[in-house]
C-alpha cells in the first residue's frame, strides 16, 4: 500500500482511563482487520500494541503505539494510548495529530478522573469522538449510569446507538438501533463473524423507543429528517448516519456503542462507526501555519500538491537512532528528501520513510498530506517541531507539555558508566518532553524529573533494558514551584569593565504575582522603543525566561508572576547586551526576594476505590496526609472517595492503601494545582 485516497483514510486514537480496555480493543481491531493472525491478550503480555517489555510485564500501556490497518476499503491509522496519568504526554501528542478518537469507558467504573482529563484534552484539540462502553460482561456493568456521568461530568451529549442483549456475565450481543437488528458475534471464531439477525417482538418495544432518541439527535443536523420524524415517517438508516456524522464532526454529538472486548463482542460496529461517523482528513478545517519570521498566516488544506507542512509528534530512540513520527498536513515527503525543520531553522534529511505496524515497519517512498508515517534520518527534530519545504518555511503550533512534578537523584553503580548514563538519558529525553535531566550544581548529582513515581521507575528500567546501565536512585522528591506574593519595582544598574570594554546598563522591572495557574508573563518593550535595539530586547527576553527557571528561595522554577520591563534607558556606546543581561538577571533576583517569595507545592486529585468496610481507614489515612475529601459515592460493595492531597504526602501510598484494605483498594491520581506550602514544609527547608 502506498498512497490511499484521502477520503479513504481515518487517523484515529483510542483514549481512556487506565485499564478501560484500549489495548484489548486495539488487538481486536488488528485481528478482525487481518493485520494480525493471532489474538494476544494484555494480561498474558502478548498484545501487539504493548510491544515494550515493560508494558508486557506491567500489563499497562506506557507509550502510544501507532499502526495501520484496513477495514472495509478504508485505511485506518490507529494510535493506542496509555491511560496512566504519568504518560499523559502520549495522549497529548496523539490528540494533537489525530482527526478522531474512540473514547472507552468501563461499564463498571464509568467516567473516572482520568476519563475526564483525556476528554478535555480532546476538547482542546477539537477532536470528534465516538464512545465505547466496554466491559459490559462484568458484574456491576451499568451503561445507563455511564451515560448519565457523561452528561454530568463531561457535559457531553451521548447518543446511545445500541441496546445490550443479556446482562453482565450473560451479555451476548447488541441491538443496532439504526439498522434495527441484533448483531451477534460468533464465539467459535473469536467474534470475527458478525451476523445481523431480526429482532424479536419483545425487543422491538424498547428498541423503538431508544431508536427515537437516536433519530431525535440526528434531526438536529438535518431539517428534512426532522420534518419526516415529526410527521412520523420512517427515517432510513443511511440518512440517520449522515446526519449524526455532522453532529459528531461539529463536536456536539457523541455516539455510544456497547461491548466486551475481552469476550470479543461489539468491536466491529465501532470500526464501522469510525468509517461512518469520524472524519477523513478531507473533512477537517484548514490547518493554520505561520511564516517563521514574518508571522504571515497560511491556511493549509489537506492537499498533496500544496506546500509541505508536517508535525513531528513522536520520536523513538530505536537502537540508538531516531525514528520520528510525523503527521503530514499538506504536501508530500519523498524518502531521501532534505527538509527544513522550521522550529529549529535547520535542514534535515528524511532518509527513509515507513508506514508503521505497531513495532514493525513497511518501507515506503512517498507519504502525503493526511497521512501519519515515520521517518528515519532526522537528526535534530523533537516532539512538536514543524517540517516543511526548504523554499517555503511554515511553522505549526506545537503542543502543550505538562510540567513534571517528581524528581529523583541517580548515580551509576559503575563509575565508568557515567558518560554512557548521560548519553542514554539524553536519548530518553528525545522521546519524552515530560522527562528532564539536570545536574545538581551543589551535589553534582544527576537529577531526573518526571510526571510521577511510575514514570521515573519506567525510565530506570529502560536504562537497564535498553542501555545496560544500572543506577543507584535516591527517594523520589516533589518538584516545588516558587512565586511572589506582592508587587515590587526595582531598578538595577550594572557597571563593569570586562576585557577592557566598559559595560553599563540600567533596567527597571516590575514584578507582580498572578493568579494560581496563570503562568509567567514577561513583557519586554518592543525593539525601537526608546532607542532599544532588537539585540537588547532579545537579550532581555532570553535572560528573564532563563532566570525564572530557577527561583530565589530553593532554585525551583518560578510560576504565576508577571515581569514587566518598564525602563531601559540607552546611552549609545555604553549600554551593551552583556550589561543588560547582567542587570536584568540580578534585578529579577532582588525584586523577587523583596516581593515576599512563596513556596508552592503540587496538589493531586485522587480517586480511591475500596470496599465499603475499609472506607473509615481510607478516610483516616487521608486526614493524616493533609487531604481534603471532596466527595464520597457508594457503588454496590465499594466506596469511591475523591480527594485533594499534596503530592509530598503521596509517595508510597499504593503500599499503604493496600495494607489498609487487605489489598483490595486502588487509586488514581493526577496533578490538580499548586498551593502554598504549609509551615511544616517551609521549616523542613529552613525557610521559616
Ligand atoms: N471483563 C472484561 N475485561 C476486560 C475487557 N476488556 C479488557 N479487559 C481487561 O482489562 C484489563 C485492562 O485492559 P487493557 O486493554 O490493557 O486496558 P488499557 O485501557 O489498554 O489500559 P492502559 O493501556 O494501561 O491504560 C486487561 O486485563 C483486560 O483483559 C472486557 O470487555 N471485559
Ligand atoms: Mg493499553
Amino acid at each position: 500500500m502506498n498512497q490511499p485516497a484521502l477520503n479513504k483514510i481515518r487517523n484515529i486514537g483510542i483514549i481512556s482511563h487506565i485499564d478501560a480496555g484500549k489495548t484489548t480493543v486495539s488487538e481486536r481491531i488488528l485481528y478482525y482487520s487481518g493485520e494480525i493472525h493471532k489474538l494476544g491478550e494484555v494480561h498474558d503480555g502478548m498484545a501487539t500494541m504493548d510491544w515494550m517489555s515493560q508494558e508486557q510485564d506491567r500489563g499497562i500501556t506506557i507509550t502510544a503505539t501507532s499502526t495501520t490497518c484496513r477495514w472495509q476499503d478504508i485505511w485506518i491509522n490507529l494510535i493506542d494510548t496509555p491511560g496512566h496519568i504519568d504518560f499523559t504526554i502520549e495522549v497529548e501528542r496523539s490528540l494533537r495529530v489525530l482527526d478522531g478518537a474512540i473514547v472507552i469507558f468501563s461499564a463498571v467504573d464509568g467516567v473516572q478522573p482520568q476519563s475526564e482529563s483525556v476528554w478535555h484534552q480532546a476538547d482542546r484539540y477539537n477532536v470528534p469522538r465516538i464512545c465505547l462502553i466496554n466491559k459490559m460482561d462484568r458484574v456491576g456493568a451499568d451503561h445507563q449510569a455511564v451515560l448519565r456521568q457523561m452528561q454530568e461530568r463531561l457535559g457531553a451529549r451521548p447518543v446511545l446507538m445500541q441496546l445490550p442483549v443479556g446482562e453482565e456475565g450473560d451479555f451476548r450481543s447488541v441491538i443496532d438501533l439504526v439498522d434495527g437488528c441484533e448483531l451477534t458475534f460468533d464465539e467459535g471464531e473469536l467474534g470475527a463473524a458478525v451476523a445481523c439477525q431480526p429482532i424479536t417482538d419483545e425487543q422491538m418495544a424498547s428498541a423503538a423507543k431508544a431508536r427515537e432518541a437516536v433519530v431525535e439527535a440526528a434531526a438536529d443536523w438535518d431539517d428534512e429528517l426532522l420534518a419526516d420524524f415529526l410527521e412520523g415517517k420512517e427515517v432510513v438508516a443511511e440518512r440517520i448516519r449522515s446526519a449524526l456524522r455532522k453532529g459528531v464532526l461539529a463536536g456536539e454529538l457523541f455516539p455510544v456503542f456497547l461491548g466486551s472486548a475481552l469476550r470479543n463482542k461489539g468491536v466491529q460496529p465501532v470500526l464501522d462507526a469510525v468509517i461512518d461517523l469520524l472524519p477523513s482528513p478531507l473533512d477537517l478545517p484548514p490547518v493554520v501555519a505561520h511564516h517563521p519570521e514574518s508571522s504571515e498566516e497560511f491556511l493549509l488544506t489537506c492537499d498533496p500538491d500544496g506546500p509541505l507542512c508536517a508535525l513531528a509528534f513522536k520520536v523513538l530512540a530505536d537502537e540508538g537512532r531516531k525514528l520520528t513520527y510525523v503527521r503530514i498536513y499538506s504536501g508530500q515527503i519523498k524518502s531521501g528528501e532534505t527538509l527544513l525543520n522550521s522550529s529549529r531553522n535547520i535542514r534535515e534529511r528524511a532518509a527513509r520513510l515507513f508506514r508503521m505496524h505497531a513495532h514493525k515497519r513497511e518501507r515506503i517512498d512517498v507519504a502525503q498530506a493526511g497521512d501519519i508515517v515515520a521517518a528515519a534520518g532526522l537528526k535534530e527534530a523533537l516532539t512538536g517541531d514543524t517540517l516543511c519545504a526548504v523554499e517555503q518555511p511554515l511553522l505549526l503550533a506545537g503542543l502543550a507539555v505538562p510540567e513534571p512534578v517528581v524528581s529523583l537523584a541517580v548515580e551509576p553503580k559503575q563509575v565508568q558508566d557515567r558518560d554512557k548514563l548521560l548519553q542514554s538519558l539524553e536519548k530518553l529525553q528525545w522521546e519524552d518532553p515530560t522527562f528532564k535531566v539536570r545536574e545538581d550544581e551543589d551535589t553534582g548529582q544527576t537529577v531526573l524529573t518526571g510526571m510521577g513515581e511510575l514514570h521515573l521507575e519506567v525510565v530506570l528500567r529502560r536504562l537497564i533494558d535498553d542501555f545496560g546501565i544500572e543506577v543507584n536512585a535516591g527517594q523520589p522528591q516533589v518538584v516545588y514551584r516558587e512565586s511572589v506574593s506582592t508587587e515590587v519595582r526595582h531598578t538595577e544598574v550594572f557597571e563593569r569593565e570586562i576585557d577592557g570594554k566598559a559595560h553599563r546598563a540600567e533596567v527597571t522591572l516590575l514584578v507582580s504575582p498572578r493568579a494560581r495557574g496563570a503562568g509567567i508573563d514577561i513583557i519586554v518593550p518592543p525593539p525601537g522603543a526608546e532607542g532599544l535595539s532588537a539585540e537588547i530586547c532579545q537579550a532581555l527576553e532570553e535572560t528573564l525566561r532563563m532566570a525564572v527557571q530557577s527561583g530565589v528561595q530553593l532554585g525551583y522554577p518560578m510560576v504565576d508572576l508577571s515581569i514587566v520591563v518598564e525602563r531601559v534607558p540607552v546611552s549609545p556606546g555604553e549600554t551593551t547586551a552583556i550589561g543588560v543581561r547582567a542587570a536584568a538577571q540580578r534585578g529579577l533576583t532582588l525584586a523577587a526576594r523583596a516581593a515576599k517569595p512563596v513556596l508552592l507545592e503540587p496538589v493531586m486529585e485522587l480517586e480511591i476505590t475500596a470496599p465499603n468496610e475499609f472506607s473509615g481507614k481510607v478516610l483516616g489515612g487521608l486526614q493524616q496526609k493533609r487531604g481534603r475529601v471532596e466527595g464520597m459515592e457508594s457503588r454496590a460493595v465499594v466506596d469511591i472517595v475523591r480527594a485533594y492531597v499534596p503530592l509530598a504526602e503521596m509517595f508510597g501510598y499504593m503500599t499503604e492503601l493496600r495494607s489498609a484494605s487487605q489489598g483490595r483498594g486502588s487509586f488514581t491520581m493526577e496533578f490538580s494545582h499548586y498551593d502554598r506550602a504549609p509551615d511544616a514544609v517551609l521549616e523542613k527547608f529552613g525557610l521559616k
